[in-house]
This record gives C-alpha cells, structure tokens and sequence, in this order.
C-alpha cells in the first residue's frame, strides 16, 4: 500500500514511534533525539518518569503531549524516587513492565542525584537514563556539575580574568560505578546503533542500570544546529566523551577510537569555547589542558584502536574484554 496522509506514513515506519515528531524542541536537539531512539528501542512496555528540564518542556505543552507510552512529570530532584515508586506498585500488581527515568544532567548530577543513588542502591528495575547536554538549558544555559571545565554559560562567562567554567566535569560514571549496579554505560546521539544497544541491554537488565547519552544543545553550545551529529561524534573521537560499559561497577568495554582527532577541532565548531581560540598564553593553556583531559580517558580507557578504519563510522563494533557477557 502506497501511504498517503500523514497518518498512514508514521503507521508505516518499522520502528516503534515512543516520542512523536511535532514537539517543541530546537532544530538539532540531542535530547529529543535521543529520547526518540531510546523509545524505538524500547518499544511501547514500559513507562516513564521525566524530571523537570528541557525534555519534559518540550513534549508536553499543553493541552499536547508528543509521548506515546505512559509518561509522568516528576520534580527535578526526585525523578528516582518517583521511578522507584512506580517500580515497586507495578511489582505489586504483577505486571512486568520496564520503568525508565529520564532527567537532564541537572536532574541527574547536582539536584536529583540523591533520589538516584537511593534508587540504585535499593536494587530497583530501573533503567535510568541522563540525557547529558552539559548545562541547565532550560533555564537560559547555567552551569551543571556536568558543565566541561572550561565552558562558557550564563553562570560561567569567559572574560578577561576566568576562561569559563572553573571545575571539571564531575566524572557521574564514576560514581554511579560505586553503586555496584548491574549495568551503566555512555553512549552518544553520534553512534545510534551503539546506544541503541545500550538501551536494550540496560532494559534486559534485571535491577538498577543506568546510560548517560551525550546530547548537543546547539543554543547551549552555540554550534550550527545542522552540526549537532557532527560536534557529538568529535566528542567521542577526540577522548573527551568515552564511551564505555561497566557491569557491577567494572569497565567491560570501551569503543575503540580509530582516528583520534585533536580536541580542538571538537572545541572549536562550539561558541561555548570560542575563547579558547583567541591566541594568547591564557587561552593556550587552557587548550593544553583540555587536551590533556581527553588523552587521559584514551589512556586510561585504551581507547587507541588498533587498526585504522575510516569507514567505520557507527562504530557498534565496542570491543569487549576478558571473560565478558556478550551483548
Ligand atoms: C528545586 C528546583 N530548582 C530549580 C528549578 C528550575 N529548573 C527547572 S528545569 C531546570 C534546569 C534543568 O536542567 P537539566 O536537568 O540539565 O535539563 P535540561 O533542561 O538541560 O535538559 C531548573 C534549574 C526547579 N524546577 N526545581
């Protein structure tokens, strides 16, 4: 059948539709990228408690809600005891359905952390995923915990005296690791087939798991909306956003980078590092800084591939270590 309205046309779309097309969100937005995969993925069994933030705005001004599945509205800092309760009153009724936590990295790292690690350390059936655009944008771009060290926002302005943001970005992974949950990963707008992946198996999950996509805000970072894929995957290949897999707390896999890219060529496509192209000492220092950042994470994660591939773009290829459940 030829499809002819609308209608017909989403109704022909292989994947399952979680998050519709016709929400408010800007040209080349991450989350709602991501959000709309994450759904895909999981198809229409489970429900969802989104924290306050750009996401929660964009999809449901009323009297309209572009969700497809059952959705709640939670406070911004207590989406993971809003997710635990929903968890344990399906328990109750014996209904096997997948609860996900959606929250932006304000929601996950700084104000709704501690409903988080409460949930994780009870042990809840809860995949919850941080949407991860590095700054409160839906309040006008003010630095998060997540903020890169470096980057200008509203709280964090580059001027004479300060380049942008003082602190580093607080490393959550870590953290969530110490919860000896059994799955938690990163992945990337830029590399759909992997954070599909990811989806799915912190879904097959039994218990807490957790996945911090990373989503470019082309307003936030000030890059060219048509850019957000683009920023996104110089974020992986540069070492400054690994993406890895942990279970119970260990590193399991690290997808290997096959043409390491400088830094800067991610900084420099993004206003909120303009600064750090004006050629003075300041500036420099700072750029050697951020380098050094990244060549930590491909150290430390062996992020260096061995085999150059430049058709490999996806990059579903994680490479998994020793003695690994596969996925
Ligand atoms: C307790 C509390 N403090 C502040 C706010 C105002 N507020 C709403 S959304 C938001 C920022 C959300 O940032 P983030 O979680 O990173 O999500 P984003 O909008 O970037 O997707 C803030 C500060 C609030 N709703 N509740």
């Amino acid at each position: 059948m030829t499809p002819q309205t609308l209608h017909d046309l989403r109704m022909a779309q292989p994947r399952f539709q979680g998050l519709e097309a016709g929400h408010r969100a800007c040209q080349g937005c991450g989350q709602a990228l991501a959000a709309r995969l994450t759904l895909e993925e999981s198809g229409p069994d489970v429900v969802v408690a989104n924290a306050t933030g750009c996401l929660e705005v964009f999809t449901t001004a009323w009297p309209d809600s572009a969700w497809r599945v059952p959705w709640l509205h939670s406070l911004f800092a207590n989406t993971g005891a809003v997710a635990a309760g929903m968890e344990a009153a399906l328990k109750m009724q014996g209904r096997d359905i997948k609860v996900l936590a959606f929250a932006g990295d304000g929601g996950t790292f700084d104000i709704g952390f501690q409903a988080l690690s409460g949930m994780l350390e009870r042990g809840h059936n809860v995949l919850f995923i941080c949407y991860d655009n590095e700054a409160y944008m839906n309040t006008g771009v003010q630095r998060s915990s997540s903020t890169p060290h470096a980057a200008a926002t509203t709280t964090s302005p580059a001027g004479v005296a300060r380049m942008g943001k003082r602190h580093l970005k607080k490393d959550i992974l870590s953290i969530i690791a110490a919860h000896h949950i059994p799955y938690a990963a990163t992945a990337s707008v830029a590399y759909p087939a992997d954070l599909r992946k990811k989806v799915r198996r912190g879904i097959e999950v039994e218990g807490p798991s957790f996945l911090q996509i990373h989503s470019p805000c082309p307003l936030g970072w000030g890059h060219g909306s048509e850019l957000s894929i683009e920023v996104a995957r110089l974020a992986v290949q540069s070492g400054m956003f690994p993406l890895i897999e942990l279970e119970q707390g260990a590193l399991v896999g690290a997808m290997p980078i096959r043409q390491i890219r400088p830094v800067a060529d991610y900084l420099k496509l993004q206003g909120r590092f303009k600064h750090l192209f004006a050629g003075d000492a300041l500036a420099r220092e700072e750029l050697a800084h951020l380098q050094a950042l990244a060549d930590q994470n491909i150290e430390d994660y062996a992020l260096k591939a061995e085999t150059a591939d430049p058709f490999d773009t996806e990059g579903a290829d994680t490479v998994r270590r020793g003695g690994l459940r596969s996925t």
